[in-house]
């Protein structure tokens, strides 16, 4: 049965049924399927395949836009329902896609494995202005900053946030993530940013350790 309903969310994203992902993803409730494993194997995987095929040209934008459509008809069920995991202050993450890109569906699966991780995400959006980053990184005394970006013209934007950011003296004060498709790990390195992942659930862990190991009074 739980497989059953995991495909069928993989499918309905696939063929933009959102009223499909909507029922199946309140059954998966109903039957005790982890909410968790809905988004990651069920939802995000037909994401997954939209990408694919898109980038295989079999698939055109409208489809991809629809499709996310139905992912998060179907998330909006099933997020409130995975489970918070630790106890205690919530520990803040700042979050966005930087500045000129408008890719946001990894972004919200990010912000959604970490607010279950139970982070309180300050979620900022996406073609997000380096200095609103800082701006918020400062004003909600950030843990954890988080930044996306899924195309190679805007990747010169993630260092100029970090420059930002260390040219604030804010640079000890947070741990920074940065991911996306083109990110690999010898940008992050180059860029001084602390991790990257193509895993949002590994991605979640590696922020609630990091968070969990700064200075209380840094800020
Ligand atoms: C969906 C999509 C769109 C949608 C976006 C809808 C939305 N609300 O996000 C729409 C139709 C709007 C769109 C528009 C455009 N797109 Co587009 N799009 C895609 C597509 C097909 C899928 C991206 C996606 O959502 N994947 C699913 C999610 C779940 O995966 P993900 O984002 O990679 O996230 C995962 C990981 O990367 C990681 N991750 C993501 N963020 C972070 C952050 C952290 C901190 C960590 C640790 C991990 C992490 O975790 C996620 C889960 O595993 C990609 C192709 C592809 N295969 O990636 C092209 C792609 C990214 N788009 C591309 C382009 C060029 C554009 C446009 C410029 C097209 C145009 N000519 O208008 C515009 C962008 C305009 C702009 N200024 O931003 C190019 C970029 C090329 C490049 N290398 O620079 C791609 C690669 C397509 C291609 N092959 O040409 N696009």
């Amino acid at each position: 049965m739980t497989d059953e309903i995991i495909q069928g969310l993989t499918d309905a994203v696939i063929n933009g049924k959102k009223d499909q992902a909507i029922e199946l993803a309140q059954k998966a409730l109903d039957e005790g399927v982890d909410p968790y494993n809905a988004v990651i194997d069920g939802l995000a995987e037909g994401m997954k395949t939209m990408s694919e095929r898109y980038d295989a040209k079999e698939v055109f934008m409208p489809h991809l836009l629809i499709a996310s459509n139905t992912m998060y008809g179907g998330m909006d069920i099933l997020t409130p329902h995975i489970k918070l995991e630790g106890g205690g202050e919530r520990k803040v993450l700042v979050i966005c896609t930087v500045e000129g890109d408008v890719h946001d569906i990894g972004k919200n699966l990010v912000k959604t494995m970490m607010s279950a991780k139970g982070f309180n995400a300050i979620d900022l959006g996406k073609d997000v202005p380096i200095e609103d980053i800082v701006a918020a990184v400062e004003e909600n005394k950030a843990d954890i900053v988080s930044m996306s970006t899924l195309m190679t013209s805007t990747m010169d934007n993630m260092q100029k946030a970090m420059d930002q950011i260390n040219a604030k003296g804010l640079r000890d004060k947070v741990k920074i993530i940065i991911g996306g498709a083109p990110i690999t790990p010898d940008f992050a390195e180059e860029i001084g940013a602390d991790f990257t992942t193509t895993d949002s659930m590994e991605a979640a862990t590696w922020a609630m350790e990091q968070a969990n190991a700064l200075d209380e009074g840094r800020w």
